[in-house]
């Protein structure tokens, strides 16, 4: 696991940010304001900056890396798996949320799940058939796709085995390891709906009903042959085939050259390295959608084709880890999603649950895209349990663990999305607990 690091809330004598003034213009009569005053004055670190080594000779010269890369300071900012898997290419790998600023996930951290390793593609070779109950079917060429008219939009993918391993109680993992099966980019690509288009439209179906009330079969190039029947009328407004992630061509971990994105859906459905779309009637009960990805409940029926991703929110700085320092002002700050539309609000709790306060969103929230939130705190030196609870637009608030539980029971891995609890010691530890 990833050494401890110190979140260091702002010294004293380095500008304050907003949030931090208004707070602070809060408590001017606790007295605490002048205190850091005084502390201030009295800095010893406030006399005119060093030259530094690297200020005294000529940098690296450019084109040493013709593809940049990260610091490498930052070299233990890695994608990370909760476990050993048996088999490598069936495995999954996390986004470093805890390390991570706005709501963009860089191309070289998006989390990897893979059921059967990461395909080589070639991508003159590689072809999209479009099928079934449709007036004209074709074959697409990379070509022909990325002649059509394009659209960027950014959308979270969440796996539904994200946070998983808190059915059963806090599981004392780090952020990363309990949400990190998500990230968020905007993704380029060509609207699904255009795409039915250029085949001339659905044709009637064998029952005769044809037009929205189909389903959409479709499949990856890779050896597992990922395959989902996907409802055309909860989808055709905003699925996407994308070749681009966050203003590149698709990284091959994520499905290059061409991949599926349904916003708001499951992490499978967006099914990567596509190389077929069958309109149908029906649902084609895949393995993916019989043996897998149902969930078993109490009462021993399974939740089967539950396919938006619930509201869920999370706080990833402070987070396991995560120590803090000293007392005084923390800002507290995570991410918050919905697979159904937009995040109303996020609240969040510094005192288990007992209260909440509103905390700010960054920007405007999107549909079916991370929002980032923030609150202004003030570290007195008690433990604390904090928590943030998200609302989305339909209305829908996160639920506790008990009630998700008490909804869901304790045999599905899947679609686990209770508000999650950090608990801070008295000395700044942060624990999964
Ligand atoms: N062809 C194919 N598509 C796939 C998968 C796969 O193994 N093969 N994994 C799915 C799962 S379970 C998830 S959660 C997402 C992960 O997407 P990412 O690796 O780009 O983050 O891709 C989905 N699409
Ligand atoms: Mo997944």
């Amino acid at each position: 696991m990833k050494k401890v690091r110190d979140t260091t809330p702002h010294a004293p004598d380095r500008p304050t940010s907003r949030g931090r003034r208004r707070l602070l213009g809060g408590l001017a009569a606790s007295g605490l304001v002048v205190a850091q005053r005084a502390g201030a004055a009295a800095n010893p670190l406030l006399k005119p900056l060093d030259i530094a080594p690297w200020s005294r000779t000529p940098g690296t010269p450019i084109l040493e890396h013709p593809y940049g890369l990260p610091s490498a300071h930052e070299a233990d900012v890695v994608r990370r798996s909760a476990k050993a898997w048996p088999l490598p290419g069936a495995a999954s790998s996390m986004t470093p949320l805890a390390d991570l600023f706005g709501t963009i996930t860089p191309n070289g951290l998006v989390y990897e799940r893979h059921h059967n390793g990461v395909p080589d593609i070639d991508p003159d070779q590689h072809r999209l058939v479009i099928h079934g109950l449709v007036r004209e079917p074709k074959l697409f060429t990379m070509d022909d796709l990325v002649r059509l008219p394009s659209e960027s939009r950014i959308h979270f993918i969440e796996c539904s085995g994200n946070t998983g391993g808190e059915w059963n109680g806090p599981s004392g993992q780090p952020v990363q390891l309990t949400h990190g099966l998500l990230s968020c980019c905007e993704w380029t690509g060509v609207r699904l709906s255009t795409l039915l288009e250029e085949v001339g439209g659905l044709s009637t179906s064998k029952d005769g009903q044809g037009g929205r009330g189909g389903w959409m079969l479709a499949e990856g190039a890779d050896a597992a042959a990922m395959t989902r029947s996907l409802p055309l009328d909860r989808i055709l407004e905003r699925a996407m085939v994308v070749y681009a992630q966050n203003g590149e061509h698709l990284r091959p971990e994520n499905g290059y050259p061409l991949r599926l994105i349904v916003p708001g859906f499951e992490g499978n459905t967006n099914v990567k390295w596509l190389r077929r779309l069958k309109f149908v009637d029906a649902p084609l009960q895949t393995r993916e959608e019989t043996s897998r990805y149902t969930s078993l409940m109490a009462n021993g029926t399974a939740r089967q084709f539950a396919f938006e991703m619930d509201a869920k929110s999370v706080i990833t700085r402070p987070s396991p880890g995560h120590r803090l320092s000293t007392q005084g002002y923390y800002p507290i700050t995570g991410l918050a999603w919905s697979g159904r539309g937009a995040i109303r609000k996020v609240e969040v709790s510094t005192d288990a649950g007992a209260t909440w306060q509103l905390a700010r969103l960054d920007g405007s929230p999107r549909d079916r895209a991370l929002s980032r939130f923030q609150l202004d705190w003030l570290w007195q030196g008690a433990p604390a349990v904090i928590l943030s609870r998200a609302t989305d637009s339909t209305g829908y608030v996160q639920p506790t663990r008990e009630a998700l539980v008490a909804a869901r029971g304790l045999n599905s891995q899947y679609h686990y999305n209770a508000i999650q609890q950090w608990r801070i010691e008295a000395n700044g530890e942060v624990r999964n607990a």
